[in-house]
């Protein structure tokens, strides 16, 4: 396929980017950490979405490429972010393929990259689906407590749209789930969306982990999710996402 042979050239030929979406604390509304999303801007297609190049990549070892690509140009912008007297970015949110997961060499390149950024690892949180840690769950919990005593967070992605049986939840290391945005989406349309979201809140509380809902349009969702005890907010309602230069000029307005 065209695009398959298309993605190969296009980090070279700097069509690929790294925007960030802010996410507020639920009490004070202010920006505390950013996600780090990939973009790729095709000559002849215009944009393409990640669902499809992601996707894409992950057939083959390209996916680690441009994983440590987006690891390396998430922690360069955080660590430049902090000579902007604007920003009040704490914290960086970057997404983890399940293939990335399971390559033995990313602790390690993390922690150089994590070095020669010098960027405390408790700053640096790795999203990761469901989807990829049932394959293995024995595999996936000795590459996540590996991840986690360089210092580094890990958060549940999507939670809740995925097969998470409940027994495993308990031996996985990780410290924060992120409430899948189509629960939130749903909130006054489907009563089952607000009981899944307490339900997920409460698992969080029990088992001592932070809570993050994505996909915030709207005040009365953020209001909803303020109250049941969310500790940080994502979604369109305080930015999508951008680059960092639209960021700068944001903040810099903001101030
Ligand atoms: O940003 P957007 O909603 O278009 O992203 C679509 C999907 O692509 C999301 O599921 C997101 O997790 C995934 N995605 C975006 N950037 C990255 C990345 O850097 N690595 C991985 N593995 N997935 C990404
Ligand atoms: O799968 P993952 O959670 O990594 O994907 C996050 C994606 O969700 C981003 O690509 C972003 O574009 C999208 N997103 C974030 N906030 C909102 C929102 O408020 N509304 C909608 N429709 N999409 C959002
Ligand atoms: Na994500
Ligand atoms: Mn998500």
């Amino acid at each position: 396929m065209a695009l398959r042979r298309d993605l190969r050239e296009a980090l070279a030929a700097g069509q690929i980017f790294v925007v960030f979406q802010p996410r507020v604390d639920s009490g004070s509304r202010q920006v505390v950490s950013v996600e780090a999303l990939l973009r790729w801007r095709h000559p002849d297609k215009g944009l393409i979405s990640p669902d499809v190049f992601i996707a894409l990549a992950e057939e083959s070892d390209f996916i680690l490429e441009l994983g440590q690509w987006v690891l390396r140009k998430a922690l360069q912008q955080f660590q430049q972010w902090r000579a902007d007297p604007y920003h009040h970015v704490r914290h960086m949110s970057v997404n983890l393929s399940p293939l990335q997961l399971a390559d033995p060499a990313l602790p390690g390149e993390l922690q150089d990259m994590l070095c020669e950024f010098d960027i405390l690892p408790g700053q640096l949180e790795l999203e990761i689906t469901e989807g990829a840690l049932i394959r293995d769950m024995d595999a996936a919990i000795n590459r996540l407590a590996a991840l986690r005593s360089l210092g580094v967070a890990i958060a549940l992605d999507d939670f809740g749209v995925g097969y998470s049986a409940m027994s495993y939840l308990s031996r996985l290391p990780f410290d924060t789930l992120k409430i899948d945005k189509s629960f939130v989406f749903a909130f006054g349309a489907e009563r089952s969306a607000l009981a899944i979201a307490t339900a997920i809140v409460a698992l969080a509380q029990a088992l001592d982990k932070r809570v993050v809902a994505e996909g915030v349009e709207t005040l009365a969702q953020a209001a909803i999710l303020e109250k049941l005890g969310v500790q940080e907010l994502q979604g369109y309602l305080y930015g999508k996402p951008q680059t960092a230069a639209e960021l700068k000029v944001l903040w810099a307005a903001a101030d």
